[in-house]
Formats: structure tokens, C-alpha cells, sequence
């Protein structure tokens, strides 16, 4: 078994294809799109990319819903052309990692085309239940509304679906479906792919029959066969997304000999503020109840595991939106939120977009909404009675769309990320937030994006970022934030303020007699006789003396 562990080290940067760059006009985000924009990335320092699904797909999940694992979609290019990424990549530093969507495949992937004609060999591909079209199975819900099964009249039974009706479940119970995908991985790990991220990976070792759909009795079971049959042949980094996983799950997975995962993505920072209703209905940020789960994970797996650190991705709204400022504080907020995250323990993600400090958008009837699960949503929330003024409120609060609007490259037509008509509008702020605004802009959150990462790999810091102590300072503070990272006798103080107001704190309550400023968003640590004055948003690092 390969023990570098290059990911510790590592700042990873997720693409979501149809949303990059598009190269040829069609409206559509592709990977020669993508190999176009490999300099920007190399510019901005991050040295893995996690790319969302561009397997072949009918696209009714925009890609999680595979229909051939071992192809690209027409849409994103060829197989030549991701072949053409992973060496352009590769030659920047770069490693190219492949969303693995393997809880479930599409309804039009070969498997299943057999399965439902009763092809013995593939039929168990999948779960089944027999009985009538009169008695759904049981109660089980798909994450996307409605029931998660799906009568099948070729078939004459119920076929399980925890997604859309076009995403049946795979059947792990079958070590033949297993082993085909273990196949598949190595096929794909041999072309020189740095590692997979493992959609719903929490959900396959699922029971319906007991209404168990997450953290199933053989989860880590098939997690260590397929790590074992797969990823540990190759030195690569692996990480689950996990929405149900605590931290005993989190030690399992990322045990760090090495027989699971390298880290998940846990949630419960993002889930902090959803009601009953999940993610439709949300109290405002606790930034302090935040900080405390933070707290926990750092804590918890330190030695034992390991941590990914994120804010958003294409399934959350903007993180500047969502837990910042998108108005007046925008530029500070962003970087503030970065600061904070880019300073733990773990490995960080940055969602595209996200570095230029990308808002959410807005959308004014349901016939602009793109994402199925906000349409499915709407539907299903309409007829739980809410107004149509709520649904639409909850969707410019929290829908998936937000993430997917097109990267702002320019202040051009379509912010220069197509020739022709964009397959989602361009938020209209593309004028003014842009790459080519900030990428020679040191007071831009892209430029601070790109410190934050160079810190990360500075021979000086990057010990004490990956191995160092984390002790939290003010984490009972309902607006400031803290904490120290310390290694050998080095120690580098992270702090400021989640709020747009200005907040005074004894200079005591900090550590360190003399602070040498490495990073911060506004140019100084501000200090009145005794106190700190943090400004609205304000945050930075500094080296204690
Ligand atoms: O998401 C898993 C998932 O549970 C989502 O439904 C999630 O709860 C929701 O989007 C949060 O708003 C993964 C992928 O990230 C997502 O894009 C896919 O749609 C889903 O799996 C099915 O493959
Ligand atoms: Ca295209």
C-alpha cells in the first residue's frame, strides 16, 4: 500500500463540466473547455481537480444518473479528450479526480436495460421487489420526492430508485455487480486518474426491506473490498460524500491505514440551520453552534482520521450567499469564510467560482428552474400547501442552480464562458465579479484565495497547516472566530469577525506577545489601547511571536 498521503497537502478545486467553459458554442460546459482553463488553475495554485460526472448520461441528474462508466458523454467530448486532460494536467501538477457514481446507474445503462428484460445474470444488478402495481413495497422516500420505488412494467416489479425513477439503485448485495465496478475503477485508475470522489458512497450498503438507507450493516464492509480490490493499487486520494456520517463513521472511513477512504464530506456545518423541512426551510446561520461542530471534527479525528474542509459545492447555494455577505461585504466576507476554512486541519475544496467570490442568483417563476430536484420540490412542496411565493423563496434561498450558473470569466457576452446560448442563464452580476477583474488584482478575493493556498505550500507553514495542534479561542463567541495551529514550537494564530459589524475584543483573549501579519483582509491588525477592533468581516493571520 502506497503511504505518501501527497492529499494532505493538497488544495483541491471542483469543476462542475456543464458549467466550466464551454469550446465549441453549443452552451455547454466541456473538457477541452476545461484544458483551455488549466493555466488559471495552475495560476491559482490548487493541484487537484475533482471533476462532476462526464461519463455518458441521458442527463436527467446532469450527469449522476451514468448510462456507460467507461465513456464521455458526446456532450463533455471523448475519451481521447479526458485521456488529453489527465496528461495536460499532470504536466501542470495537477491531478484530474473522477466523481464515482456508484450507488446507483442510469435507467438507460446496459445493466439495467437487461436487468428489466430478466437477463438472469444482470437482473440482480438491482434491487427488485415482486408484487402488484397496486402495493408500493414500503414507505421509503426518493431524496428527489415521491416514493422510492417505481413499477416496472417490463419487468413486472418494483424497482428501488433513492433518486430520480431514471437512477435505479445498484444491487451491492451482488458480488458480480461489485466486482464489474471494481473493474471498472482500475480501468479508469490505469489511465493515471489522481482518485475518485464517491457520490452517496453512505447509501450502498442500504436494507429497504428495514427502511435502512444510509450507514447500512455492510457499508464498511464493501467500502474496504472495493479500497482494497481498487484504490489501494494505486496512489491515489478517495473521498465519500457522506450527509449522515458522525464522527465514529468519519474514523472508519478515513482510517489512516489506508483500508477505506483517504476522507469524507461531512455536513453538519451546512446542515446546521435546515428545520423539518430539511434544507426548504432554514433558521438563520448560528455561526457559533458552526464553530462548535468545526471544533468537534477537528478534534475528533485528529490522528485518527482526517478532514475535508468546504464551504459549497454544486449542490449548495454560494457560500458567499449563503453564510457571508453577498452585498456590501461581499469581497470581505468571501475572504473571510475562506480564511477561516483554509486554516483547519484537513484537506480544502474550493468550488468553481467560489475563488471570485461567485453570489447566488435569482429566479422568478419555476419555469427558469433547472435543477430536478428543486422542480420535484416544487411540486411536492405545493402540495403541502405552500404558496408559490414560498416554494419560489426557498429555491432562490437554497437551490442547486445557484452553484451551476456559469463560471464569470469576462465582462463579455455570457461572461465569456460561451459563443452561443448559455444551457443556464449568466448571473447578471458577470460584469462586475469576473476573472479577469481579479486574477491581477491583489485586493481581489481570487488573489486571496490564491495567498491562502500558497500558504498552505510554503515549506514554512505547511508542517504546521497539516500536522500542527488546533485550539480553539473564541469559539463561544457569538460573532468572532479563533484558533491556533501549532507545530514545533511554531504557532500561527487564525481570527475575525462573521459579522457586518464592528467588534472590539481584549488583545488578552488572543495568544502571542508580538503578530506577524502573513494574510489579511484588511491590510492590519487594528488595535485601540487594549482591544482588537475587528471591522465588518474582518479576518487574518499571524504568526505568533
Ligand atoms: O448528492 C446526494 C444527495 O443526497 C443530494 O440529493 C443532496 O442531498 C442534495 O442535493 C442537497 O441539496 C449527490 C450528488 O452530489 C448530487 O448532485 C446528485 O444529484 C445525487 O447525489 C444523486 O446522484
Ligand atoms: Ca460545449
Amino acid at each position: 500500500m502506497k503511504q505518501t498521503k501527497w492529499w494532505k497537502d493538497s488544495v483541491v478545486y471542483q469543476i462542475y463540466p456543464r458549467s466550466f467553459q464551454d469550446s465549441n458554442g453549443d452552451g455547454i460546459g466541456d473538457i477541452p473547455g476545461i484544458i483551455s482553463r488549466l493555466d488559471y488553475l495552475k495560476e491559482l495554485g490548487i493541484d487537484v481537480i475533482w471533476l462532476s460526472p462526464v461519463y455518458r448520461s441521458p442527463q436527467d441528474d446532469n450527469g449522476y444518473d451514468i448510462s456507460d462508466y467507461r465513456d464521455i458523454d458526446p456532450m463533455f467530448g471523448t475519451l481521447s479528450d479526458m485521456e488529453e486532460l489527465i496528461r495536460e494536467g499532470n504536466k501542470r501538477g495537477i491531478r484530474i479526480v473522477m466523481d464515482l457514481v456508484a450507488n446507483h446507474s442510469s435507467d438507460e445503462h446496459a445493466w439495467f436495460v437487461e436487468a428489466r428484460k430478466g437477463n438472469p445474470k444482470y437482473r440482480d444488478y438491482y434491487i427488485w421487489r415482486e408484487g402488484t402495481p397496486d402495493q408500493v413495497p414500503n414507505a421509503l422516500r426518493a431524496s428527489f420526492g415521491g416514493s422510492a420505488w417505481e413499477w416496472d412494467e417490463q419487468a413486472g416489479a418494483w424497482y428501488l430508485h433513492l433518486f430520480s425513477k431514471k437512477q435505479p439503485d445498484l444491487n451491492w448485495e451482488n458480488p458480480a455487480m461489485r466486482h464489474d465496478l471494481y473493474d471498472m475503477i482500475n480501468w479508469w485508475l490505469d489511465k493515471g486518474l489522481g482518485g475518485f470522489r464517491l457520490d452517496v458512497v453512505e447509501l450502498i450498503g442500504k436494507v429497504p426491506d428495514r427502511m435502512i438507507t444510509a450507514n447500512g450493516p455492510r457499508l464498511h464492509e464493501y467500502v474496504k473490498e472495493m479500497s482494497k480490490e481498487a484504490f489501494q493499487k494505486h496512489d491515489i486520494v478517495t473521498v465519500g460524500e457522506t450527509w449522515n456520517a458522525g464522527p465514529e463513521e468519519a474514523k472508519l472511513y478515513s482510517a489512516p491505514d489506508g483500508s477505506e477512504l483517504s476522507m469524507i464530506f461531512q455536513f453538519e456545518h451546512i446542515c446546521q440551520s435546515h428545520t423539518q423541512f430539511g434544507k426548504w426551510k432554514q433558521n438563520p446561520k448560528d455561526f457559533r453552534a458552526i464553530k462548535h461542530i468545526m471544533t468537534k471534527w477537528q478534534n475528533e479525528l485528529r490522528g485518527c482520521g482526517w478532514n475535508s474542509l468546504f464551504w459549497d459545492n454544486h449542490d449548495l447555494p454560494r457560500a458567499v450567499s449563503a453564510f457571508g455577505d453577498e452585498g456590501k461585504y461581499r469581497v470581505e466576507s468571501a475572504k473571510t469564510l475562506a480564511l477561516y476554512m483554509h486554516g483547519l486541519q484537513g484537506t480544502p475544496y474550493v468550488y468553481q467560482g467560489e475563488e471570485l467570490g461567485m453570489t447566488n442568483t435569482h429566479f422568478n417563476s419555476p419555469d427558469e428552474v433547472m435543477d430536478i430536484e428543486s422542480r420535484n420540490m416544487y411540486h411536492e412542496l405545493g402540495e403541502l400547501g405552500w404558496s408559490s411565493e414560498e416554494r419560489m423563496a426557498a429555491i432562490n434561498m437554497t437551490g442547486r442552480d445557484h452553484a451551476r450558473t456559469p463560471v464569470q470569466w469576462d465582462d463579455t457576452e455570457n461572461a465569456g464562458f460561451t459563443q452561443g446560448t448559455p444551457w443556464i442563464p449568466v448571473n447578471p452580476n458577470y460584469r462586475e465579479i469576473n476573472a479577469k477583474a481579479q486574477v491581477r488584482d491583489p485586493g481581489s478575493v481570487f488573489s486571496f484565495y490564491k495567498a491562502l493556498i500558497a500558504l498552505r505550500r510554503d515549506p514554512g507553514w505547511r508542517d504546521v497547516l497539516r500536522d500542527g495542534t488546533y485550539t480553539p479561542l473564541l469559539d463561544d463567541d457569538e460573532h468572532l472566530f479563533g484558533y491556533a495551529r501549532a507545530l514545533n514550537g511554531k504557532t500561527l494564530l487564525f481570527a475575525g469577525n462573521f459579522s457586518g459589524e464592528e467588534i472590539r475584543l481584549p488583545q488578552k483573549r488572543l495568544p502571542g506577545e508580538r503578530r506577524e501579519l502573513l494574510l489579511s483582509v484588511y491590510g492590519e491588525i487594528r488595535t485601540e489601547g487594549e482591544d482588537i477592533v475587528f471591522r465588518p468581516y474582518e479576518s487574518w493571520a499571524a504568526v505568533c511571536l
